[in-house]
């Protein structure tokens, strides 16, 4: 008896989990999709690069247990967003902005939450753009409608989070006044260095511009 529930619930939770990972192969798709349009129509590249991950069983169980969630699967798909997560990472600021639309454009996409990071950075320094979507995943039987969460940042955005990821762990949540004030001083300079290559960007892309225009030919007459 006791023995086939446990064999039940392995397979339950096996189909539950595999909708979100088919979740994440939609977006995965989406994303792939944006690229090499955008590549085509404007002759540029706004993503760097794209990570996924799906949030193992035992930390999807942590997270419950911290919360004092009931062990439902019911009440972990509705509760946990970030069971199915992915990044984008993106070399400009703009291009940030200009995805989050694209996405928001998208009619099957559902957008639960935006937080947004880097109009009002974390009190630790923290920049990045969050969205909750709800992604429709088509299953043999039915239909289901999984959370994904998409975070977007540039490329400084991400060397930040991953050090003070990395530094946040190594301390034990302990960290250090003087580490966290050093941070936050990196975050300020990193959202500096954003800020600088968008303008130098922009500044470049004009002068392409120009010289578009000058080797346009001159029409006779
Ligand atoms: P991991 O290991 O990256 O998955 P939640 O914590 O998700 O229950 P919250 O805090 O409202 O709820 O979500 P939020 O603010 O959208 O942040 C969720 C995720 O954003 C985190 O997931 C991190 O990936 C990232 N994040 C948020 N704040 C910070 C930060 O201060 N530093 C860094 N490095 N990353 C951050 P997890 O599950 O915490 O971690």
């Amino acid at each position: 008896e006791q023995r086939e529930q446990m064999r039940q619930f392995r397979v339950e939770m096996t189909r539950f989990m595999m909708a979100y990972k088919f979740a994440l192969d939609e977006m995965d798709t989406k994303v792939r999709i944006l690229k090499e349009e955008f590549q085509l129509m404007h002759e540029y590249n706004p993503i760097e690069h794209v990570n996924t991950r799906l949030k193992s069983p035992e930390s999807i169980l942590k997270k419950v247990a911290k919360r004092n969630l009931p062990y439902t699967l019911d009440a972990i798909k509705e509760s946990l967003t970030d069971i199915a997560g992915i990044r984008i990472i993106c070399s400009f600021v703009s291009d940030i902005y200009r995805l989050k639309e694209m996405f928001e454009r998208q009619s099957d996409l559902e957008i639960v939450e935006v937080k947004d990071y880097i109009a009002h950075p974390k009190e630790n320094g923290y920049q990045s753009l969050h969205m909750i979507l709800k992604v429709p995943v088509f299953l043999s039987d039915r239909e289901e409608h999984v959370c994904v969460e998409l975070q977007i940042r540039t490329i400084a955005m991400d060397f930040w989070a991953s050090l003070e990821h990395k530094i946040y762990y190594k301390y034990n949540k302990q960290i250090p006044k003087r580490l966290t004030d050093e941070l936050k001083e990196a975050a300020i300079a990193a959202a500096q260095l954003d800020y600088k290559m968008e303008s130098l960007n922009q500044e470049i892309n004009i002068l392409k511009q120009q010289d578009h225009a000058n080797e346009e030919p001159i029409s006779s007459n």
